[in-house]
């Protein structure tokens, strides 16, 4: 099977990436569905991954986050990662990289122009609208840090569930996903919208790479079961 998938990517003038979180998998960054580690265990990430529960619990869940970004600083791009960027730098303008990781693993791997749809771990914003008083660099520290003029809180730049996608960035990943002749969909278990509509919406293609059955092994043309970091480069090499 993966002969087949080479071939359609031989013959892909426009290729599309999505990725999830099965594709930092192997650099060491666990899965959604793998469940949180140690004290956050007890943790269901779809239930901290919103504003309901910032506003609850802001120290909490900032908490939260600032352990993975110390685990996502840890780690390193793995073999996958690096597939991806040096072929798109043999190839250019012949892949287009979706992600739903908020990791920035891709990015440190060297690919350029990435979709990131749900946002940056290592970046910060306001949780409201900043007033004259709101100034990054002049917010008060703690967990998380606010304004001291009107104790307007900084919150992960990342997307919580309900709320809505950068509208940009979205539409670039539907013109991909619309144009593309192959779209490789890596290490997403497909459960979570819209991003898993990309793969609903391909117009060539669909190949899946993941070593469990997903929600959209039905939408595929070819399943390879098996490891992103251990396929992607066969899969990759000219
Ligand atoms: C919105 C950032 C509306 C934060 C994330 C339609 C149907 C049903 C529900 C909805 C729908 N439309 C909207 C919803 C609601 C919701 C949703 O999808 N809920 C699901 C869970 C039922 N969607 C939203 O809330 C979205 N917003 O709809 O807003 C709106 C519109 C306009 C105006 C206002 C509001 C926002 C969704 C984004 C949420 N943010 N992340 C953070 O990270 O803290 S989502 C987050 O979870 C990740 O980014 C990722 O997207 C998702 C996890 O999924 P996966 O990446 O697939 O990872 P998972 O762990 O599930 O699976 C891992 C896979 O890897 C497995 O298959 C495993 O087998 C595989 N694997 C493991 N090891 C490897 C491997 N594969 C390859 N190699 C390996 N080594």
């Amino acid at each position: 099977m993966i002969g087949q998938v080479r071939q359609w990517l031989g013959a892909a003038r426009h290729g599309a990436g999505l990725t999830g979180a099965g594709m930092s998998a192997e650099s060491g960054v666990p899965t959604f569905r793998d469940g949180q580690t140690g004290l956050w265990a007890k943790f269901d990430p779809q239930q901290l991954a919103t504003e309901e529960a910032f506003r609850a619990n802001p120290a909490m869940v900032w908490d939260w986050y600032a352990f993975r970004r110390e685990m996502v600083a840890r780690v390193e791009p793995n073999a996958g990662h690096r597939a991806l960027a040096a072929f798109a730098q043999r190839h250019p303008q012949r892949l287009t990289l979706i992600t739903q990781n908020v990791d920035g693993l891709h990015q440190r791997a060297g690919s350029v122009g990435v979709l990131a749809l749900h946002g940056n771990i290592s970046e910060d914003k306001w949780l409201d609208a900043p007033n004259a008083c709101c100034n990054p660099s002049l917010a008060l520290p703690g967990s998380p840090p606010c304004c001291k003029g009107c104790g307007n809180m900084r919150r992960p730049a990342v997307v919580w569930f309900g709320e809505a996608l950068p509208l940009q960035t979205l539409a670039d990943a539907e013109a991909a996903a619309q144009e593309c002749d192959l779209m490789l969909v890596v290490g997403t278990s497909g459960l979570v919208y819209p991003a898993a509509g990309l793969a609903r919406i391909a117009r060539g293609k669909v190949a899946i790479i993941n070593p469990e059955p997903t929600e959209l092994d039905s939408a595929a043309d070819a399943v390879l079961r098996g490891k992103a970091a251990q396929l992607l480069p066969q899969l990759l090499e000219d």
